[in-house]
């Protein structure tokens, strides 16, 4: 299909007069397209075919050593003024880093092919959707997009002749000499990689890697990093969130949207298998959540992406069987080991594996002192695979939102559950979450650090304007604001063992949050926030001593008094421009605890 959008065509002549790709395509998005792309790669040994008996349609890459996972170091914001980024942001000048990038951009794609992707964040047509264009000159990059966003000749067609879109440049930053063989991961070193995000011209810039966030600029950089600054300026939200359905026995619906930080569970979260008997989840996203305030004035969320991006290992049936069965075809896995009968497999896969080739290439047993699969391996899998996606998970619209969760890794401290007092108290919740790290970055360490709302490497802008743009939308939702609830489902004993069984339990504490959103139960007021009292979680079935329950449940003042001080430190670093409301909060915490 062609165009005849002035802008856009421009946009693409001068990004090939600037990267000398020798060939450009269109992506139209159909199955052939996805077809011979997959078969390019296959041919080219960038992919292998997994057996077609196993897993029909379903690939296999292995990327290179040094490319595993989204580098926060590489992750900038170029914004005119450094404060607008804030503290928490890599801060570049714009010009500055035009300057460096387009050094290395140019005549980058020699060699290679540029791609021309038109995709849809949201379903087209939604007025929450937004257009982006990425250019790359990555076929996977190509076929991920295919599965991730919609993507091809029905964006263009929605874009019009003057529509708005969002330009995504990316490439892996690997050209190629004339005769020069290829690798099957080509990507730049770690010092030339650039994420870069221009907020105030809605760009973005991506040099060097060819991994996922990194790569794929619709999920973390469009609709997140771009999209929040967007949100603010627009007067709606963008947020790091799960959305899903819960059905009580009766029928009644409700909408939770959870921010967790990276690979604390969302996927498994967002497609749970309820243990308490006639409770039902309904999967609408897992992982990016987009809300406006609709006519009702209540808040409406859709979920911008089309597919899942999840980590592979520790993903089973046990853990979370309808992820399993949305892998059964269709998909496309990165860093997983392939196992001798052409399937993948990873660590905390359903079955042992004797025999593998592990994600780096190498022969692999279960003696191996590394892993097979790379601790961040992941599968791109089609949402609409799902057993449990929501029938209307695609709906213009969006679902209404009765509460938010927020949450992290915290083996200490933070008790399994509490509701906000009110919003001002919830924004303070979120403002104030940390969660112990994990594999999904490949730069930030093992540690216990603060991830307001789960968007510290997502948030586009200065975070203490964002936490006054939660003000601002709580003021404009009033009394239709959800209602906010924080979860800790990491918590262990002093010898180490899992409190909380987690999983499919979880839904039992899905149901006092609805019970309480439903006013139908009272609750234990505690200098944090409002508890389960005694006997109000339905625990009915499940095995577990009163102890730990006690514990669960349990608010340890001394250890929240001196999480405060840490928190003192870290608002600090916003200086005046943290909002007043939430020094307040942090104020009358303080008292509460005594
Ligand atoms: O780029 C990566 O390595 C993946 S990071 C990711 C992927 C899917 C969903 N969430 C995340 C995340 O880091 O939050
Ligand atoms: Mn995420």
């Amino acid at each position: 299909m062609t165009t005849n959008h002035k802008q856009l065509l421009a946009w693409v002549a001068e990004v090939e007069a600037l990267c000398r790709p020798d060939q450009v395509e269109w992506c139209d998005g159909s199955q052939a397209e996805y077809d011979r792309l997959t078969q390019l790669m296959v041919d080219t040994d960038m992919a292998t075919r997994l057996n077609e008996k196993k897993r029909p349609n379903s690939f296999l890459f292995r990327s290179d050593a040094s490319d595993v996972a989204r580098v926060e170091a590489r992750t900038y914001i170029a914004c005119e003024n450094r404060e607008d980024a804030g503290p928490t942001n890599n801060w570049i000048d714009p010009v500055e880093l035009k300057k460096t990038m387009t050094e290395l951009y140019t005549g980058c794609m020699k060699g290679r092919t540029m791609y021309v992707i038109p995709f849809s964040m949201g379903p087209i047509g939604s007025p929450i959707s937004k257009i982006g264009i990425e250019i790359t000159d990555s076929p996977y990059v190509v076929v991920n997009m295919h599965i991730m966003t919609r993507v091809g000749d029905k964006v263009i067609q929605a874009l019009g002749d003057d529509g708005e879109f969002i330009p995504c440049l990316h490439s892996i930053g690997a050209p190629l000499a004339d005769g020069e063989e290829d690798v099957p991961w080509p990507c730049a070193p770690l010092e030339q990689k650039y994420i870069a995000h221009f907020p105030e011209e809605n760009l973005i810039w991506s040099y060097g890697s060819g991994y996922g966030g990194n790569a794929l600029l619709g999920k973390k950089c469009l609709a997140l990093r771009i999209a929040s600054n967007m949100a603010r300026q627009e007067g709606w939200m963008a947020e790091h969130m799960l959305i899903l359905r819960l059905t009580d026995p009766a029928g009644k619906r409700f909408h939770i949207a959870a921010a967790f930080p990276s690979a604390c569970g969302k996927t498994n979260l967002a497609m749970l298998q309820p243990t308490i008997p006639g409770w039902k989840v309904e999967c609408i996203g897992d992982d990016i959540a987009w809300m406006k305030i609709g006519e009702d004035g209540r808040l409406y969320a859709i979920n911008p992406e089309a597919g899942f991006f999840g980590v592979a290992p520790g993903t089973s049936m046990e853990s979370n069987p309808m992820a399993m069965r949305s892998l059964e075809e269709n998909c496309i896995f990165t860093n997983c080991a392939l196992t001798d009968d052409g399937d993948v497999w990873w660590e905390g896969m359903d079955g042992p594996c004797e025999h593998a080739i592990d994600w780096k290439g190498n022969e692999w047993t279960p003696e191996s002192k590394d892993k097979a699969a790379h601790p961040n391996a992941r599968f791109t899998a089609p949402a609409s695979q799902c057993p449990v996606i929501c029938p209307d998970w695609e709906d213009p619209a969006g679902v209404p939102i009765d509460a938010f969760v927020f949450g992290g890794r915290r083996t200490q401290t933070v008790p399994l559950v509490a509701q906000a007092f009110d919003f001002d108290h919830g924004v303070y919740m979120g403002a104030m979450a940390a969660s112990e790290t994990t594999a999904a970055a490949l730069d930030v360490g093992q540690r216990l650090r603060r991830d307001p709302f789960a968007m510290l490497p997502f948030c586009g802008y200065n975070m203490a304007d964002y936490w006054s743009h939660w003000y601002a939308m709580g003021d404009k939702l009033g009394d239709k604001a959800p209602k906010i609830f924080y979860v800790n489902w990491f918590r262990t004993s002093r010898d180490g063992r899992w409190l909380w069984p987690g999983f499919g339990e979880n839904s039992r504490v899905l149901k006092w949050m609805c019970e309480r959103i439903e006013g139908k139960i009272g609750a234990r007021q505690t200098p944090i926030g409002n508890l389960p009292a005694d006997g109000d979680l339905d625990l009915e079935g499940l095995e577990i001593d009163a102890e730990d329950i006690a514990e669960l449940l349990h608010v340890d003042c001394k250890a929240f008094k001196s999480d405060l001080e840490d928190a003192e430190a870290y608002l600090a670093k916003f200086g005046d421009r943290v909002p007043a409301r939430l020094r307040a909060q942090l104020e009358a915490q303080k008292k509460r605890l005594g």
